[in-house]
Protein backbone atom coordinates (compact mmCIF):
# COMPACT_ATOMS: atom_id res chain seq x y z
CA UNK A 1 0.00 0.00 0.00
CA UNK A 2 1.46 3.49 -0.56
CA UNK A 3 1.31 6.21 2.06
CA UNK A 4 -1.42 7.96 0.70
CA UNK A 5 -3.46 5.01 0.54
CA UNK A 6 -2.38 4.29 4.71
CA UNK A 7 -3.09 8.63 5.26
CA UNK A 8 -6.36 7.46 4.08
CA UNK A 9 -7.25 4.34 5.58
CA UNK A 10 -6.38 6.47 9.10
CA UNK A 11 -8.29 9.24 8.59
CA UNK A 12 -11.38 6.83 7.82
CA UNK A 13 -10.51 5.12 10.68
CA UNK A 14 -11.01 8.40 12.89
CA UNK A 15 -14.00 9.31 11.48
CA UNK A 16 -15.66 5.61 12.58
CA UNK A 17 -14.75 6.10 16.04
CA UNK A 18 -15.90 9.23 16.19
CA UNK A 19 -18.90 8.26 14.51
CA UNK A 20 -19.35 5.54 16.96
CA UNK A 21 -19.20 7.86 19.88
CA UNK A 22 -21.18 10.20 18.11
CA UNK A 23 -24.13 7.24 18.12
CA UNK A 24 -23.48 6.14 21.54
CA UNK A 25 -24.19 9.30 22.60
CA UNK A 26 -27.19 10.70 20.81
CA UNK A 27 -28.44 7.10 22.25
CA UNK A 28 -27.84 7.64 25.56
CA UNK A 29 -28.54 11.63 25.93
CA UNK A 30 -31.97 11.15 23.55
CA UNK A 31 -30.11 14.53 21.69
CA UNK A 32 -32.57 15.80 18.79
CA UNK A 33 -31.95 18.36 16.52
CA UNK A 34 -34.08 20.69 14.89
CA UNK A 35 -33.09 22.26 11.44
CA UNK A 36 -36.04 24.65 10.10
CA UNK A 37 -39.42 22.92 10.51
CA UNK A 38 -37.51 19.82 10.60
CA UNK A 39 -37.22 18.31 13.94
CA UNK A 40 -34.57 15.31 13.87
CA UNK A 41 -35.44 13.21 16.89
CA UNK A 42 -32.54 10.59 18.33
CA UNK A 43 -33.37 7.52 16.30
CA UNK A 44 -33.66 9.67 13.14
CA UNK A 45 -29.80 10.87 13.69
CA UNK A 46 -28.48 7.35 14.80
CA UNK A 47 -30.23 6.12 11.67
CA UNK A 48 -27.93 8.76 9.20
CA UNK A 49 -25.08 8.06 11.33
CA UNK A 50 -25.44 4.35 11.20
CA UNK A 51 -25.72 4.35 7.90
CA UNK A 52 -22.70 6.21 7.41
CA UNK A 53 -20.64 4.13 9.42
CA UNK A 54 -21.35 1.45 6.57
CA UNK A 55 -20.22 3.35 4.11
CA UNK A 56 -16.81 4.13 5.99
CA UNK A 57 -16.61 0.95 6.66
CA UNK A 58 -17.13 -0.43 3.06
CA UNK A 59 -14.34 2.69 2.07
CA UNK A 60 -11.54 1.36 4.18
CA UNK A 61 -12.70 -2.21 2.94
CA UNK A 62 -12.22 -1.45 -1.03
CA UNK A 63 -9.25 0.69 0.07
CA UNK A 64 -7.21 -2.01 2.11
CA UNK A 65 -8.77 -5.42 1.27
CA UNK A 66 -8.45 -8.02 3.27
CA UNK A 67 -6.60 -5.85 5.87
CA UNK A 68 -10.00 -3.81 5.35
CA UNK A 69 -11.80 -6.12 6.65
CA UNK A 70 -9.77 -7.37 9.07
CA UNK A 71 -9.84 -3.21 10.52
CA UNK A 72 -13.35 -3.37 10.05
CA UNK A 73 -14.38 -6.26 11.81
CA UNK A 74 -11.79 -5.07 15.28
CA UNK A 75 -14.07 -1.93 14.68
CA UNK A 76 -17.28 -3.58 14.42
CA UNK A 77 -16.15 -5.22 17.69
CA UNK A 78 -15.69 -2.83 19.37
CA UNK A 79 -18.64 -1.22 18.63
CA UNK A 80 -20.55 -4.23 19.12
CA UNK A 81 -18.27 -4.41 22.90
CA UNK A 82 -19.69 -0.96 23.56
CA UNK A 83 -23.27 -1.24 22.85
CA UNK A 84 -24.01 -4.43 24.45
CA UNK A 85 -22.33 -3.13 27.61
CA UNK A 86 -24.02 -0.36 27.61
CA UNK A 87 -27.70 -2.09 26.77
CA UNK A 88 -26.56 -4.25 29.84
CA UNK A 89 -25.70 -1.07 31.98
CA UNK A 90 -28.55 0.86 31.32
CA UNK A 91 -31.53 -2.62 31.51
CA UNK A 92 -32.46 -0.66 28.28
CA UNK A 93 -33.00 -3.10 25.14
CA UNK A 94 -34.14 0.06 22.96
CA UNK A 95 -30.74 0.37 20.64
CA UNK A 96 -31.83 -3.33 19.84
CA UNK A 97 -32.41 -1.96 16.27
CA UNK A 98 -28.81 -0.95 15.92
CA UNK A 99 -27.52 -4.19 17.02
CA UNK A 100 -29.53 -5.99 14.03
CA UNK A 101 -28.02 -3.50 11.52
CA UNK A 102 -24.81 -3.90 12.77
CA UNK A 103 -25.01 -7.49 12.04
CA UNK A 104 -26.78 -6.95 8.69
CA UNK A 105 -23.56 -4.64 7.42
CA UNK A 106 -21.09 -6.97 8.46
CA UNK A 107 -22.40 -9.62 6.48
CA UNK A 108 -22.47 -6.96 3.74
CA UNK A 109 -19.04 -6.05 4.17
CA UNK A 110 -18.41 -10.10 3.67
CA UNK A 111 -20.30 -10.04 0.48
CA UNK A 112 -18.32 -7.07 -0.86
CA UNK A 113 -15.03 -8.84 0.49
CA UNK A 114 -15.71 -11.82 -1.64
CA UNK A 115 -16.62 -10.04 -4.99
CA UNK A 116 -13.38 -7.91 -4.42
CA UNK A 117 -11.07 -11.01 -3.56
CA UNK A 118 -12.58 -12.65 -7.15
CA UNK A 119 -12.08 -9.42 -8.85
CA UNK A 120 -8.46 -9.40 -6.85
CA UNK A 121 -7.26 -13.03 -8.58
CA UNK A 122 -8.76 -12.28 -11.98
CA UNK A 123 -6.76 -9.43 -12.07
CA UNK A 124 -3.11 -11.34 -10.70
CA UNK A 125 -4.08 -13.51 -13.45
CA UNK A 126 -4.01 -11.22 -16.00
CA UNK A 127 -0.80 -9.65 -14.96
CA UNK A 128 0.41 -12.95 -14.39
CA UNK A 129 -0.44 -13.55 -18.11
CA UNK A 130 0.95 -10.57 -19.44
CA UNK A 131 4.31 -11.51 -18.13
CA UNK A 132 4.53 -14.94 -19.07
CA UNK A 133 5.66 -16.01 -22.61
CA UNK A 134 3.27 -18.18 -23.67
CA UNK A 135 4.76 -20.79 -25.36
CA UNK A 136 7.38 -22.08 -22.79
CA UNK A 137 5.65 -20.56 -19.83
CA UNK A 138 8.80 -18.76 -18.91
CA UNK A 139 8.89 -15.01 -18.17
CA UNK A 140 8.34 -12.70 -21.37
CA UNK A 141 10.40 -9.82 -22.52
CA UNK A 142 8.26 -7.49 -20.93
CA UNK A 143 8.55 -9.56 -17.62
CA UNK A 144 12.50 -9.20 -18.22
CA UNK A 145 12.67 -5.54 -18.72
CA UNK A 146 10.66 -5.10 -15.52
CA UNK A 147 12.76 -7.56 -13.38
CA UNK A 148 16.21 -5.52 -15.08
CA UNK A 149 14.88 -2.26 -14.19
CA UNK A 150 13.49 -3.19 -10.67
CA UNK A 151 17.06 -4.58 -10.19
CA UNK A 152 18.67 -1.35 -11.28
CA UNK A 153 16.00 0.55 -9.37
CA UNK A 154 17.36 -1.15 -6.48
CA UNK A 155 20.85 -0.89 -6.51
CA UNK A 156 21.09 -4.22 -6.78
CA UNK A 157 23.82 -5.56 -8.95
CA UNK A 158 23.51 -8.58 -11.30
CA UNK A 159 24.89 -10.71 -14.33
CA UNK A 160 22.97 -11.37 -17.54
CA UNK A 161 23.64 -14.03 -19.78
CA UNK A 162 22.44 -13.85 -23.21
CA UNK A 163 21.68 -17.68 -24.41
CA UNK A 164 20.63 -17.87 -28.07
CA UNK A 165 20.12 -21.41 -30.41
CA UNK A 166 22.49 -20.77 -33.21
CA UNK A 167 21.13 -23.92 -34.97
CA UNK A 168 17.09 -23.16 -34.48
CA UNK A 169 16.69 -22.15 -37.57
CA UNK A 170 18.25 -25.12 -39.30
CA UNK A 171 15.51 -27.23 -37.27
CA UNK A 172 13.12 -25.05 -37.60
CA UNK A 173 13.16 -25.02 -41.34
CA UNK A 174 14.42 -28.72 -41.90
CA UNK A 175 11.82 -29.99 -39.42
CA UNK A 176 8.97 -27.74 -39.45
CA UNK A 177 7.45 -25.03 -37.27
CA UNK A 178 5.60 -27.52 -35.22
CA UNK A 179 8.52 -29.49 -34.05
CA UNK A 180 10.59 -26.28 -33.75
CA UNK A 181 8.17 -24.98 -31.43
CA UNK A 182 8.32 -28.22 -29.09
CA UNK A 183 11.74 -28.14 -29.05
CA UNK A 184 11.79 -24.54 -27.43
CA UNK A 185 9.60 -25.79 -24.76
CA UNK A 186 11.78 -29.19 -24.05
CA UNK A 187 14.76 -26.76 -23.89
CA UNK A 188 12.56 -24.51 -21.66
CA UNK A 189 11.84 -27.19 -19.18
CA UNK A 190 15.47 -27.78 -18.80
CA UNK A 191 15.96 -24.38 -18.48
CA UNK A 192 13.40 -23.77 -15.57
CA UNK A 193 14.32 -27.30 -14.36
CA UNK A 194 17.87 -25.88 -13.78
CA UNK A 195 17.16 -22.50 -12.26
CA UNK A 196 17.64 -21.56 -8.66
CA UNK A 197 15.64 -19.34 -6.82
CA UNK A 198 17.94 -16.22 -6.92
CA UNK A 199 18.32 -16.86 -10.80
CA UNK A 200 15.41 -15.00 -13.31
CA UNK A 201 14.81 -16.96 -16.32
CA UNK A 202 13.03 -15.26 -19.44
CA UNK A 203 12.86 -16.00 -23.40
CA UNK A 204 13.35 -12.91 -25.08
CA UNK A 205 11.40 -13.78 -28.52
CA UNK A 206 12.65 -16.74 -30.84
CA UNK A 207 15.33 -18.87 -29.67
CA UNK A 208 16.58 -16.20 -27.08
CA UNK A 209 16.89 -16.55 -23.39
CA UNK A 210 17.40 -14.94 -20.32
CA UNK A 211 19.52 -15.82 -17.14
CA UNK A 212 19.50 -13.17 -14.70
CA UNK A 213 21.51 -13.46 -11.54
CA UNK A 214 21.94 -11.27 -8.93
CA UNK A 215 25.61 -10.69 -7.95
CA UNK A 216 26.98 -11.32 -4.75
CA UNK A 217 28.91 -13.59 -7.24
CA UNK A 218 31.85 -13.20 -8.96
CA UNK A 219 32.65 -13.45 -12.66
CA UNK A 220 34.22 -17.31 -12.26
CA UNK A 221 31.25 -18.23 -10.45
CA UNK A 222 28.91 -16.64 -13.03
CA UNK A 223 30.70 -18.80 -15.88
CA UNK A 224 30.76 -21.94 -14.16
CA UNK A 225 27.05 -21.84 -13.81
CA UNK A 226 25.87 -20.40 -17.32
CA UNK A 227 28.43 -23.96 -18.53
CA UNK A 228 26.36 -25.92 -16.36
CA UNK A 229 23.45 -24.50 -18.09
CA UNK A 230 24.88 -24.69 -21.60
CA UNK A 231 26.38 -28.54 -21.19
CA UNK A 232 22.78 -29.59 -19.90
CA UNK A 233 21.21 -28.04 -22.58
CA UNK A 234 23.20 -29.53 -25.25
CA UNK A 235 22.35 -32.99 -24.38
CA UNK A 236 20.16 -34.22 -27.17
CA UNK A 237 16.48 -33.78 -27.57
CA UNK A 238 14.03 -36.92 -28.25
CA UNK A 239 10.82 -35.61 -29.83
CA UNK A 240 8.76 -38.69 -31.16
CA UNK A 241 11.43 -40.53 -32.96
CA UNK A 242 13.74 -37.75 -34.03
CA UNK A 243 16.57 -36.44 -32.25
CA UNK A 244 18.28 -33.85 -32.73
CA UNK A 245 20.88 -31.74 -30.76
CA UNK A 246 20.59 -27.69 -29.94
CA UNK A 247 23.50 -25.91 -30.03
CA UNK A 248 23.95 -22.72 -27.94
CA UNK A 249 26.11 -19.73 -27.31
CA UNK A 250 26.08 -17.38 -24.48
CA UNK A 251 27.06 -14.02 -23.92
CA UNK A 252 27.15 -12.42 -20.36
CA UNK A 253 27.02 -8.97 -19.13
CA UNK A 254 27.44 -7.59 -15.86
CA UNK A 255 25.35 -4.29 -14.72
CA UNK A 256 26.33 -1.74 -13.69
CA UNK A 257 29.90 -2.09 -15.21
CA UNK A 258 29.16 -2.96 -18.76
CA UNK A 259 25.84 -0.61 -19.38
CA UNK A 260 24.15 0.98 -16.66
CA UNK A 261 20.10 1.17 -18.42
CA UNK A 262 18.69 -2.05 -19.89
CA UNK A 263 18.81 -1.09 -23.43
CA UNK A 264 22.95 -0.65 -23.32
CA UNK A 265 23.13 -4.43 -21.50
CA UNK A 266 21.22 -5.81 -24.58
CA UNK A 267 23.16 -3.96 -27.54
CA UNK A 268 26.75 -4.96 -25.58
CA UNK A 269 25.42 -8.90 -24.90
CA UNK A 270 24.01 -9.19 -28.62
CA UNK A 271 27.42 -7.69 -29.93
CA UNK A 272 29.20 -10.62 -27.18
CA UNK A 273 27.42 -12.85 -29.31
CA UNK A 274 27.95 -11.38 -32.77
CA UNK A 275 31.79 -11.35 -32.05
CA UNK A 276 32.35 -14.85 -30.73
CA UNK A 277 30.19 -16.05 -33.45
CA UNK A 278 31.99 -18.76 -35.58
CA UNK A 279 34.43 -19.62 -32.87
CA UNK A 280 33.29 -22.82 -31.15
CA UNK A 281 30.06 -24.60 -30.41
CA UNK A 282 28.59 -24.23 -26.62
CA UNK A 283 30.99 -21.04 -25.96
CA UNK A 284 30.24 -18.55 -22.77
CA UNK A 285 31.79 -15.11 -23.34
CA UNK A 286 31.94 -12.18 -21.00
CA UNK A 287 31.67 -8.43 -22.98
CA UNK A 288 34.62 -6.57 -22.48
CA UNK A 289 34.77 -2.84 -23.52
CA UNK A 290 37.84 -3.74 -26.45
CA UNK A 291 34.73 -5.75 -28.32
CA UNK A 292 33.29 -2.42 -29.49
CA UNK A 293 36.36 -1.35 -30.90
CA UNK A 294 37.26 -4.89 -32.35
CA UNK A 295 33.91 -5.09 -34.09
CA UNK A 296 33.90 -2.03 -35.81
CA UNK A 297 38.15 -2.86 -36.79
CA UNK A 298 35.90 -6.31 -37.61
CA UNK A 299 33.58 -5.17 -40.25
CA UNK A 300 36.00 -3.15 -41.97
CA UNK A 301 38.29 -6.21 -42.47
CA UNK A 302 34.84 -7.94 -43.24
CA UNK A 303 34.18 -5.21 -45.93
CA UNK A 304 37.65 -5.59 -47.08
CA UNK A 305 37.85 -9.60 -47.08
CA UNK A 306 34.40 -9.21 -49.25
CA UNK A 307 36.22 -6.92 -51.95
CA UNK A 308 39.82 -9.12 -51.92
CA UNK A 309 36.99 -12.09 -52.76
CA UNK A 310 35.24 -10.56 -55.59
CA UNK A 311 38.30 -8.57 -57.17
CA UNK A 312 40.93 -11.25 -56.60
CA UNK A 313 42.76 -9.25 -54.13
CA UNK A 314 44.33 -11.78 -52.04
CA UNK A 315 47.71 -11.90 -52.44
CA UNK A 316 49.52 -15.28 -52.40
CA UNK A 317 53.39 -16.23 -50.82
CA UNK A 318 54.95 -19.46 -51.02
CA UNK A 319 57.24 -20.46 -47.78
CA UNK A 320 59.83 -23.05 -49.11
CA UNK A 321 60.01 -26.28 -47.27
CA UNK A 322 63.77 -28.00 -47.25
CA UNK A 323 64.81 -31.32 -46.13
CA UNK A 324 67.22 -30.82 -43.27
CA UNK A 325 70.64 -32.93 -44.27
CA UNK A 326 70.58 -31.41 -47.69
CA UNK A 327 68.60 -28.26 -48.20
CA UNK A 328 67.29 -29.70 -51.46
CA UNK A 329 63.77 -28.25 -51.40
CA UNK A 330 60.63 -30.37 -50.51
CA UNK A 331 57.83 -27.26 -51.49
CA UNK A 332 56.16 -24.50 -50.26
CA UNK A 333 53.76 -23.33 -47.41
CA UNK A 334 50.93 -21.30 -49.57
CA UNK A 335 50.58 -18.26 -47.13
CA UNK A 336 47.68 -15.66 -47.62
CA UNK A 337 48.29 -11.87 -48.02
CA UNK A 338 45.96 -9.01 -47.61
CA UNK A 339 45.92 -5.33 -47.44
CA UNK A 340 43.74 -2.50 -46.14
CA UNK A 341 42.27 0.38 -48.11
CA UNK A 342 45.54 2.45 -47.55
CA UNK A 343 47.75 -0.30 -48.55
CA UNK A 344 49.06 -1.60 -45.00
CA UNK A 345 49.26 -5.13 -44.67
CA UNK A 346 46.57 -6.98 -42.09
CA UNK A 347 47.67 -9.53 -39.98
CA UNK A 348 46.74 -13.01 -41.31
CA UNK A 349 45.93 -14.52 -38.25
CA UNK A 350 43.76 -11.53 -37.69
CA UNK A 351 41.52 -11.73 -41.28
CA UNK A 352 41.68 -15.48 -41.50
CA UNK A 353 40.02 -15.17 -37.79
CA UNK A 354 37.05 -12.96 -38.74
CA UNK A 355 36.93 -14.67 -41.84
CA UNK A 356 36.14 -17.91 -39.82
CA UNK A 357 33.39 -15.67 -37.79
CA UNK A 358 31.76 -14.82 -40.84
CA UNK A 359 32.01 -17.86 -42.87
CA UNK A 360 33.72 -16.07 -45.54
CA UNK A 361 36.68 -18.76 -44.56
CA UNK A 362 35.14 -21.14 -47.01
CA UNK A 363 35.53 -18.40 -49.96
CA UNK A 364 38.60 -17.55 -48.93
CA UNK A 365 40.17 -21.38 -48.69
CA UNK A 366 38.55 -22.44 -52.04
CA UNK A 367 39.79 -19.49 -53.28
CA UNK A 368 43.51 -19.99 -52.36
CA UNK A 369 43.12 -23.59 -53.03
CA UNK A 370 42.39 -22.92 -56.62
CA UNK A 371 44.84 -20.32 -57.25
CA UNK A 372 47.45 -22.38 -55.93
CA UNK A 373 46.72 -25.62 -57.49
CA UNK A 374 46.55 -23.65 -61.09
CA UNK A 375 49.45 -21.84 -60.40
CA UNK A 376 51.70 -24.56 -59.96
CA UNK A 377 50.34 -26.80 -62.36
CA UNK A 378 52.80 -26.21 -64.56
CA UNK A 379 55.53 -26.42 -62.41
CA UNK A 380 54.63 -29.62 -60.58
CA UNK A 381 54.99 -31.01 -64.13
CA UNK A 382 57.84 -30.12 -64.39
CA UNK A 383 58.97 -31.02 -61.47
CA UNK A 384 56.81 -34.04 -60.09
CA UNK A 385 58.03 -34.19 -56.42
CA UNK A 386 57.10 -30.88 -55.40
CA UNK A 387 54.54 -30.72 -52.86
CA UNK A 388 52.63 -27.25 -52.42
CA UNK A 389 50.74 -27.18 -49.49
CA UNK A 390 47.53 -24.77 -48.18
CA UNK A 391 46.26 -24.36 -45.13
CA UNK A 392 42.41 -24.96 -44.65
CA UNK A 393 40.58 -23.75 -41.61
CA UNK A 394 39.25 -26.31 -39.33
CA UNK A 395 35.89 -25.23 -39.78
CA UNK A 396 36.00 -26.41 -43.86
CA UNK A 397 36.76 -29.97 -42.24
CA UNK A 398 33.11 -30.18 -40.47
CA UNK A 399 31.92 -29.66 -44.19
CA UNK A 400 30.88 -33.05 -45.55
CA UNK A 401 31.27 -31.78 -49.42
CA UNK A 402 35.09 -30.60 -48.99
CA UNK A 403 36.43 -33.72 -49.95
CA UNK A 404 34.20 -34.37 -53.02
CA UNK A 405 35.15 -30.03 -53.98
CA UNK A 406 38.70 -31.33 -53.63
CA UNK A 407 38.62 -33.81 -55.49
CA UNK A 408 36.83 -31.98 -58.93
CA UNK A 409 39.24 -29.42 -58.48
CA UNK A 410 42.09 -31.48 -58.89
CA UNK A 411 40.39 -33.08 -61.73
CA UNK A 412 39.82 -29.42 -63.99
CA UNK A 413 43.61 -28.86 -63.45
CA UNK A 414 44.69 -32.54 -63.78
CA UNK A 415 46.62 -31.81 -60.94
CA UNK A 416 48.04 -34.81 -59.29
CA UNK A 417 46.96 -35.14 -55.68
CA UNK A 418 49.91 -36.69 -53.81
CA UNK A 419 51.35 -33.27 -54.75
CA UNK A 420 49.04 -31.44 -53.44
CA UNK A 421 49.10 -30.84 -49.28
CA UNK A 422 46.48 -30.02 -47.09
CA UNK A 423 47.19 -28.34 -43.06
CA UNK A 424 44.94 -28.44 -40.94
CA UNK A 425 44.98 -26.83 -37.04
CA UNK A 426 45.06 -29.37 -34.33
CA UNK A 427 42.17 -27.25 -32.77
CA UNK A 428 39.53 -28.59 -35.41
CA UNK A 429 39.72 -31.40 -33.00
CA UNK A 430 38.07 -29.46 -30.88
CA UNK A 431 34.74 -29.18 -33.29
CA UNK A 432 33.84 -32.41 -34.11
CA UNK A 433 36.67 -35.43 -34.40
CA UNK A 434 34.36 -37.65 -36.17
CA UNK A 435 33.44 -35.21 -38.89
CA UNK A 436 36.88 -33.82 -39.33
CA UNK A 437 38.53 -37.62 -38.87
CA UNK A 438 35.69 -38.91 -42.02
CA UNK A 439 37.04 -35.32 -44.02
CA UNK A 440 40.74 -36.34 -43.57
CA UNK A 441 39.62 -40.14 -44.22
CA UNK A 442 38.14 -39.36 -47.90
CA UNK A 443 40.63 -36.46 -48.83
CA UNK A 444 43.46 -39.42 -48.13
CA UNK A 445 40.96 -41.75 -50.06
CA UNK A 446 41.93 -39.33 -53.11
CA UNK A 447 45.86 -39.94 -52.24
CA UNK A 448 46.13 -36.12 -51.00
CA UNK A 449 48.46 -35.36 -48.32
CA UNK A 450 47.55 -34.00 -44.98
CA UNK A 451 49.48 -31.90 -42.44
CA UNK A 452 48.87 -31.34 -39.21
CA UNK A 453 50.12 -27.76 -38.23
CA UNK A 454 50.94 -25.91 -35.07
CA UNK A 455 51.76 -29.44 -33.55
CA UNK A 456 51.78 -29.86 -30.00
CA UNK A 457 49.63 -26.53 -28.59
CA UNK A 458 46.25 -28.11 -28.59
CA UNK A 459 44.56 -31.42 -28.43
CA UNK A 460 47.10 -33.92 -30.31
CA UNK A 461 46.78 -37.57 -28.69
CA UNK A 462 49.10 -40.11 -29.24
CA UNK A 463 45.68 -42.10 -29.10
CA UNK A 464 43.77 -40.77 -32.15
CA UNK A 465 47.22 -39.59 -33.98
CA UNK A 466 47.51 -43.63 -34.63
CA UNK A 467 43.64 -43.43 -36.40
CA UNK A 468 44.58 -40.11 -38.10
CA UNK A 469 45.83 -40.74 -42.09
CA UNK A 470 48.37 -37.65 -41.35
CA UNK A 471 51.38 -37.16 -43.55
CA UNK A 472 53.38 -35.08 -41.67
CA UNK A 473 53.35 -32.99 -38.41
CA UNK A 474 54.33 -29.35 -38.39
CA UNK A 475 55.92 -28.80 -34.70
CA UNK A 476 54.88 -25.38 -33.22
CA UNK A 477 57.24 -22.59 -33.89
CA UNK A 478 56.80 -21.94 -30.34
CA UNK A 479 59.07 -25.35 -29.55
CA UNK A 480 61.07 -24.28 -32.00
CA UNK A 481 62.00 -20.66 -30.09
CA UNK A 482 62.46 -22.78 -26.64
CA UNK A 483 65.04 -24.90 -28.04
CA UNK A 484 68.33 -25.05 -26.47
CA UNK A 485 67.19 -23.09 -23.48
CA UNK A 486 66.84 -26.73 -21.22
CA UNK A 487 67.29 -29.62 -21.56
CA UNK A 488 63.81 -30.65 -21.21
CA UNK A 489 62.26 -28.09 -24.12
CA UNK A 490 64.95 -30.37 -26.02
CA UNK A 491 63.51 -33.42 -25.24
CA UNK A 492 60.08 -32.31 -25.81
CA UNK A 493 60.74 -32.02 -29.38
CA UNK A 494 62.34 -34.76 -29.69
CA UNK A 495 59.69 -37.19 -28.14
CA UNK A 496 57.23 -35.34 -31.07
CA UNK A 497 59.95 -36.22 -33.78
CA UNK A 498 59.83 -39.99 -32.63
CA UNK A 499 56.71 -40.28 -32.35
CA UNK A 500 55.88 -38.99 -35.69
CA UNK A 501 58.39 -41.16 -37.11
CA UNK A 502 57.25 -44.38 -35.08
CA UNK A 503 53.93 -43.73 -36.38
CA UNK A 504 56.01 -43.72 -39.86
CA UNK A 505 55.16 -39.73 -40.54
CA UNK A 506 57.19 -36.87 -41.64
CA UNK A 507 58.11 -34.16 -39.23
CA UNK A 508 58.99 -30.51 -40.13
CA UNK A 509 59.75 -27.83 -37.85
CA UNK A 510 58.26 -24.31 -37.98
CA UNK A 511 60.01 -20.91 -37.64
CA UNK A 512 63.39 -22.19 -37.57
CA UNK A 513 65.60 -18.99 -37.26
CA UNK A 514 69.35 -19.97 -36.51
CA UNK A 515 72.02 -21.63 -37.17
CA UNK A 516 71.89 -23.53 -33.74
CA UNK A 517 68.61 -24.64 -33.77
CA UNK A 518 68.65 -26.41 -37.30
CA UNK A 519 71.77 -28.08 -35.56
CA UNK A 520 69.52 -29.09 -32.81
CA UNK A 521 66.95 -30.12 -35.10
CA UNK A 522 69.20 -32.30 -37.21
CA UNK A 523 70.55 -33.96 -34.19
CA UNK A 524 67.18 -34.70 -32.79
CA UNK A 525 66.07 -36.57 -36.26
CA UNK A 526 63.88 -33.63 -37.71
CA UNK A 527 64.00 -34.69 -41.56
CA UNK A 528 62.10 -30.93 -42.78
CA UNK A 529 62.73 -27.45 -41.84
CA UNK A 530 60.78 -24.26 -42.66
CA UNK A 531 61.86 -20.91 -41.30
CA UNK A 532 63.39 -17.25 -42.22
CA UNK A 533 66.71 -19.34 -41.70
CA UNK A 534 66.56 -20.77 -45.83
CA UNK A 535 63.23 -18.88 -46.58
CA UNK A 536 61.07 -16.62 -45.82
CA UNK A 537 57.71 -16.45 -47.18
CA UNK A 538 58.60 -16.01 -51.49
CA UNK A 539 56.66 -13.74 -54.65
CA UNK A 540 56.06 -16.19 -56.99
CA UNK A 541 58.83 -15.42 -59.05
CA UNK A 542 61.30 -16.11 -56.37
CA UNK A 543 59.75 -19.14 -56.07
CA UNK A 544 60.37 -20.39 -59.16
CA UNK A 545 64.15 -18.89 -59.14
CA UNK A 546 64.17 -21.35 -56.32
CA UNK A 547 62.88 -24.17 -57.84
CA UNK A 548 65.03 -24.13 -60.58
CA UNK A 549 68.31 -22.96 -58.98
CA UNK A 550 67.30 -26.43 -56.59
CA UNK A 551 66.82 -28.48 -59.99
CA UNK A 552 70.06 -27.03 -60.56
CA UNK A 553 72.00 -28.28 -58.35
CA UNK A 554 71.09 -32.08 -58.37
O1 LIG B 1 52.46 -16.38 -42.46
P1 LIG B 1 51.34 -16.07 -41.80
O2 LIG B 1 51.43 -14.90 -40.90
O3 LIG B 1 50.54 -15.84 -43.01
O4 LIG B 1 50.34 -17.10 -41.09
C1 LIG B 1 49.47 -16.77 -40.03
C2 LIG B 1 48.43 -17.83 -39.87
O5 LIG B 1 47.40 -17.69 -40.85
C3 LIG B 1 48.98 -19.22 -39.99
O6 LIG B 1 48.50 -19.99 -38.90
C4 LIG B 1 48.41 -19.74 -41.27
O7 LIG B 1 48.10 -21.09 -41.13
C5 LIG B 1 47.16 -18.92 -41.47
N1 LIG B 1 46.90 -18.74 -42.88
C6 LIG B 1 47.65 -18.07 -43.77
N2 LIG B 1 47.09 -18.14 -44.99
C7 LIG B 1 45.95 -18.87 -44.87
C8 LIG B 1 44.92 -19.29 -45.78
O8 LIG B 1 44.96 -19.04 -46.97
N3 LIG B 1 43.87 -20.02 -45.29
C9 LIG B 1 43.83 -20.35 -43.99
N4 LIG B 1 42.78 -21.07 -43.56
N5 LIG B 1 44.75 -19.97 -43.10
C10 LIG B 1 45.83 -19.24 -43.53
O1 LIG C 1 50.62 -21.62 -38.52
P1 LIG C 1 51.24 -21.65 -39.88
O2 LIG C 1 52.27 -22.69 -40.03
O3 LIG C 1 50.28 -21.80 -41.00
O4 LIG C 1 51.94 -20.28 -40.02
C1 LIG C 1 53.13 -20.07 -40.58
C2 LIG C 1 53.46 -18.70 -40.10
O5 LIG C 1 54.76 -18.66 -39.55
C3 LIG C 1 53.44 -17.69 -41.18
O6 LIG C 1 52.93 -16.52 -40.63
C4 LIG C 1 54.90 -17.50 -41.54
O7 LIG C 1 55.13 -16.24 -42.11
C5 LIG C 1 55.51 -17.62 -40.17
N1 LIG C 1 56.92 -18.05 -40.17
C6 LIG C 1 57.46 -19.04 -40.91
N2 LIG C 1 58.79 -19.17 -40.63
C7 LIG C 1 59.08 -18.25 -39.69
C8 LIG C 1 60.28 -17.91 -38.99
O8 LIG C 1 61.34 -18.48 -39.17
N3 LIG C 1 60.20 -16.90 -38.09
C9 LIG C 1 59.03 -16.23 -37.86
N4 LIG C 1 59.03 -15.25 -36.95
N5 LIG C 1 57.89 -16.54 -38.49
C10 LIG C 1 57.91 -17.55 -39.40
MN1 LIG D 1 50.37 -23.60 -41.83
Amino acid sequence: MSKRQYFWIVVLILIEASLIIAVSIISRTGLSLTIGDVVLTSTHLAGIISASKAIILTCILVLAKKKGLIIDIVLWCGEMFFMIMGMVKARNFNSITGLVQNIVSLIVLFIVYQFIKKEKINSDYLSKLSRIDSLTDLYNRRAIITEINGNMKHGIEFYCAFITITNFKEINDYSGHDYGDKMLFKFAERIRGMAKDSEFIGRIGGAEFLIIIKSERNDSFVERRIKEYMKCLSEPYIIGKTESTLVCRAGIVKYPEDGDDESTLFRHMDATIAYNRGIRENEVSFFNKTIIDDISESVKIEDRLIKALAENLIHLVYQPQFHTGTRRLRGFETLSRLEDEEGNPIRPDKFITIAEKTNLIFEVDNYVLEKAISTFKPLIDRYPDLVISVNISARHFTQSDFPEYVNKLLMRHAFPAKSLEIEITETAFAESITKVKDCMDRLHGISVQIALDDFGTGYASLAYLSQLPVNLLKIDKSFIDKLNTSEMENDFVKVIIDMGHTLNLDVISEGVETEEQKKTLENLGCNLIQGFIWGKPLELEDAIALIEADAGTK
